[in-house]
């Protein structure tokens, strides 16, 4: 009969790669007592992150869908971002900053060389539209584990290149954001092709998120910019992301 303690003891081997001793009188030291305090809080985070890994459903190549609606903005039309687009965004670069030890400059190349995920997901928007397609990009985690997100980021926020509304002379700039169970999801990714091919430009190129478990908006289109921050408070209408500060504004007043 396998007792309580052996089969909790196999539990925590596998959830957490390390054998406690192999002592079954508990004499604690206080060595013993901050690792298994640091375990607990390890066991915690583990379990957060297993919560948060139920996966978006995915696709075969035979349901994408012939058109792909393009929403929002569909060119950022900027001089800036009209000179990337002209050279092929051969000089355009993403920056990784904020609460990071490295702040990183990568290149497409470098996102191209970066572990990749492709994925066939459905993409729904609140105006009541879902198109299927086939998107290939970077992982977001192991970039943010190459940049040493710091123990304090809580979020990741995505600045993009285009203004909203792009006529208005209130214009704002498009953003977005995560927290880091959906930023570490399997799942996220920078997205450098749609369906086999380089990302259009009406659908955010040269880099957009997929961030598969969440609805259109979320989807960021022309990233410049991801930013580790430890509150949202700071980053446009503090509510993170564009439309989310939006909706809160055209509700406040009712
Ligand atoms: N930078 C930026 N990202 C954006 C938007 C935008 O206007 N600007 N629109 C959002 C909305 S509401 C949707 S539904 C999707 C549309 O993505 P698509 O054009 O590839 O269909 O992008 C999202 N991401
Ligand atoms: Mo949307």
């Amino acid at each position: 009969m396998i007792s309580r303690r052996s089969s909790l003891k196999a539990l925590g081997a596998a959830a957490l790669g390390f054998v406690l001793s192999a002592c079954d009188r508990f004499t604690a030291s206080d060595s013993t007592l901050r690792s298994l305090g640091a375990a607990e809080g390890l066991t915690r985070r583990v379990q957060r992150l297993i919560g948060g890994r139920a996966m978006a459903r995915e696709f075969t190549r035979a349901d994408i869908s012939p058109m792909f609606k393009a929403n929002g903005n569909l060119n950022p039309a900027t001089p800036e971002y009209a000179a990337h687009a002209a050279a092929g965004f051969a000089d355009w670069r993403l920056v990784v900053d904020g609460l990071v030890d490295r702040p990183l400059s990568l290149s497409l190349a470098d996102l191209h060389a970066a572990p990749a995920r492709t994925q066939i997901t459905r993409h729904d928007c609140v105006e009541g539209w879902s198109c299927i397609g086939e998107w290939t990009g970077a992982k977001l985690g192991p970039i943010l584990q190459q940049a040493g997100l710091r123990p304090t980021a809580r979020h990741i926020v995505f600045h993009c290149a285009d203004m909203w509304p792009a006529a208005d002379a209130a214009r704002r700039p498009y953003y977005e954001s995560l927290d880091l169970i959906d930023a570490f999801h399997p799942q996220t990714i920078l997205a450098y092709q749609m369906n086999g091919r380089p990302l259009p430009i009406e659908h955010g190129a040269p880099l957009r998120l997929r961030a598969e478990r969440h609805l259109g908006y979320k989807q960021a289109k022309y990233i410049m910019r991801i930013e580790a921050v430890e509150s949202l408070d700071p980053i446009g209408g503090g509510h993170g992301g564009f439309w989310e500060d939006r909706n809160y504004e055209r509700y406040a007043g009712i």
